[in-house]
């Protein structure tokens, strides 16, 4: 196949980033197939062609784009007359920004949930040492510090979702009135965190259930 999406893999080949899902998710809104290449985060060798060292890579014949938010704009761009992710620049931008809150708000919030089970239970056991060494570092607790506060980073990771709670008692989607990548940047979070350690943190938002499960399942 010309078209290649470079994923992360965990153990049982598990597919878990958040990141790699929204390039999924974005594939499946264009009605786009791709050869999904699994990767592990040791695998560096394996996307050096890409210039940097994360996953996705989506490779579409002779482009090759890195960073999720990169590979919706491309995907919009490269296929104008597939169902569009965005809706014009204006939307573009104000999807950019539910992306960057995704990233800078929620994305840390769910990180200090998963990790001690993405440790525990999903990792390749080659990504193990520089998994944790990695994380440890960035987030400055060790795996066994972030389990034992699990319950309050549970409940920041609640507060958190405040704005897609409301959101979703007065829309349908993030998006509007059809789902577009402002859902799937969001989602994709949910969808990682769900994977990982099911659906505790989820348990009393039915609501937000619902929205994701119909947005995972349109992806194959
Ligand atoms: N800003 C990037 C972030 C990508 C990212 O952090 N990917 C992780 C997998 S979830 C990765 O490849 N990490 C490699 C590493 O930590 O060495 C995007 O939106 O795609």
């Amino acid at each position: 196949m010309a078209r290649q999406l470079y994923e992360l893999v965990g153990a049982r080949d598990l597919r878990f980033s958040p990141f790699c899902w929204r390039a999924r998710l974005a594939l499946a809104h264009k009605g786009l197939e791709a050869e999904r290449i699994p990767c592990r985060f040791t695998d560096k060798d394996r996307i050096a062609f890409s210039g940097q060292e994360k996953v996705p890579v989506l490779v579409d014949g002779d482009e090759i784009v890195s960073d999720s938010w990169a590979i919706a704009c491309y995907l919009e761009d490269a296929y104008p007359d597939r169902p569009a992710l965005f809706g014009g620049a204006n939307a573009r931008g104000i999807a950019r920004f539910v992306n960057t809150w995704a990233d800078t708000r929620l994305a840390p919030a769910l990180v200090r949930l998963v990790m001690p089970s993405v440790v525990a239970n999903h990792l390749d056991p080659a990504d193990h040492d520089y998994f944790v060494s990695t994380r440890e570092q960035r987030l400055g607790k060790t795996v066994a510090e972030l389990r034992a506060e699990r319950p309050e980073h549970l409940q920041a990771a609640l507060a958190e979702l405040m704005p897609l709670r409301q959101l979703l008692t007065q829309q349908e989607w993030v998006n509007g009135e059809t789902p577009g990548y402002a859902d799937y940047s969001t989602v994709a979070m949910l969808q990682w965190q769900r994977l990982v350690e099911g659906d505790e943190l989820l348990a009393d938002e039915r609501r937000i259930r619902e929205w994701r499960d119909a947005l995972v399942e349109q992806v194959p």
